[in-house]
């Protein structure tokens, strides 16, 4: 599988207070924001003809800053953003004309390489490659989308709720219907109780609820369906009938998620990705609903024996790519599924932290981001070794952390009010504009 996987950490925006302090006007500012931004790639498992096809594209510098790598175009010109027209004649493509590709070693990891440039010539090679009779859309198809990564995914309607991402960063509320969850001690696991629960949730500004009748807590054994169906369909139908905060089922079963969506939920949110269940993509995809899909590396009663990767993000993206195939081939569209990189479900403490400060190259799938820390181990231990009950300052360091590198499009939190007044500040630092009178639109 080749992939291609940006380890850039430009922001194109701080770009463009760039370019507003300097005055250019707003299509300048667009088109140079699409081409000026240089742009590194990390391409892993690349064949022979991939290597070659790169091995042979112009020799650029690998600094790529020649001016035949980026003539401006008209449209800059026109805008009057002060660059001479004149470099605009379009040239056959020649060095500088291609990002510069550096090999990796051949003999450790054969397959992989580096390609540094801007988005312009990124766009060449893409075409070029779809054009090579060698059969390479498969690279292609990979530059293409991690090119695309820093494209907000459409917009996700929810029952009376639209979720717009990027706009901030959205909370998903845990209520748990189980007598043995570990972070808040099985405290709702009656039916009024857990109501009650998620409507104070609601109250305390969640975007969504997420209601869940089997722990996962790693260890955790699995419930009967009926068991599961008893803890949480009273729980839904409860919550329909008081609150429009859109519904998410935490379920890996068929026919749990059948009655939960009959009850009025609006999201099955499964932790093994649809790998657990076979039914489980059609009953979602047949409902109309939306679906979360994260990884897991095992199950929960075996996944923090020995968790191991090779490479954690691509293993983690390997996943998620054979779960979104797996929804798409019953018919669920992409614009209704969320992905998520299932913190603690399979992870050591390194991994978890890797995983997080990481979260951006998990966009290359296109998709919105859920991200789950609340109240979890490696918090604790971060903290001191506090218990589940005292993670919460731990909590809301996570979710304003993961807010300000823009990681998380929805974060799953027990502590709703406190998750708010910290996303309400990390959303407003990392999207602030008014530098002064020069900065001005
Ligand atoms: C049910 N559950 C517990 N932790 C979770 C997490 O991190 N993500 C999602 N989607 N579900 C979770």
């Amino acid at each position: 599988m080749i992939r291609a996987r940006p380890v850039t950490a430009e922001h194109p925006e701080d770009l463009v207070l760039a370019f507003r302090r300097m005055g250019l006007a707003p299509d300048a500012q667009t088109v140079l924001r699409e081409t000026l931004p240089l742009v590194r790639l990390l391409l892993t498992g690349l064949g022979r003809p991939e290597e070659a096809f790169l091995r042979a594209l112009p020799a650029a510098p690998l600094a790529p800053a020649s001016d035949d790598a980026c003539p401006p175009t008209e449209a800059v010109a026109e805008q009057g953003a002060g660059l001479p027209t004149s470099r605009a004649t379009p040239r056959a493509p020649g060095p500088g004309a291609y990002p510069s590709w550096l090999p990796g070693d051949a003999q450790a990891r054969p397959g992989t390489g580096l390609l540094t440039g801007r988005a312009e010539q990124f766009q060449r090679l893409v075409t070029a490659a779809r054009a090579d009779s060698r059969g390479l859309s498969a690279l292609a198809s990979a530059v293409a989308s991690a090119l695309a990564a820093g494209t907000v995914p459409p917009a996700l309607v929810l029952g009376r709720r639209r979720f717009e991402w990027g706009a901030r960063t959205y909370v998903m509320g845990v209520v748990n219907v189980t007598p043995d969850s570990f972070s808040d001690g099985g405290r709702y696991f009656g039916a009024e109780a857990a109501i009650a629960h998620g409507l104070a949730l609601a109250e305390a500004g969640a975007d969504m609820l997420d209601v869940g009748g089997e722990s996962t807590r790693p260890g955790s054994l699995p419930v009967s369906v009926e068991a599961e169906l008893a803890r949480v369909v009273p729980v839904i139908e409860g919550l329909r009938a008081r609150t429009d905060v859109p519904i998410s089922v935490d379920t890996t079963k068929a026919a749990v998620a059948r009655e939960a969506l009959k009850a009025g939920a609006h999201l099955i949110n499964d932790v093994t990705g649809f790998s657990a269940d076979a039914a489980l993509p059609r009953v979602v995809a047949e409902a109309g609903a939306a679906c979360c899909l994260m990884h897991i590396q095992g199950t929960p009663a075996t996944m923090q024996q020995a968790p191991r990767y090779d490479d954690l993000v691509e293993d983690v993206l390997a996943f998620l790519e054979a779960a979104i195939a797996r929804a798409e081939a019953v018919g669920i569209p992409r614009q209704r599924i969320l992905l998520d990189p299932g913190i603690g479900f399979g992870k050591t403490f390194d991994h978890n932290l890797f995983l997080l400060r990481r979260l951006n190259e998990l966009r290359v799938l296109g998709l919105p981001l859920l991200v789950g820390t609340s109240r979890k181990g490696f918090l604790g231990r971060l903290a001191g070794g506090k218990p589940a009950a005292e993670r919460l300052a731990a909590t809301l360091g996570s979710v304003a952390s993961m807010a300000a590198l823009g990681g998380a499009d929805v974060v799953r939190v027990h502590d709703v009010a406190e998750a708010r007044d910290a996303l309400a500040v990390a959303d407003a630092i990392r999207r602030s504009e008014d530098g002064g009178a020069l900065y001005g639109r």
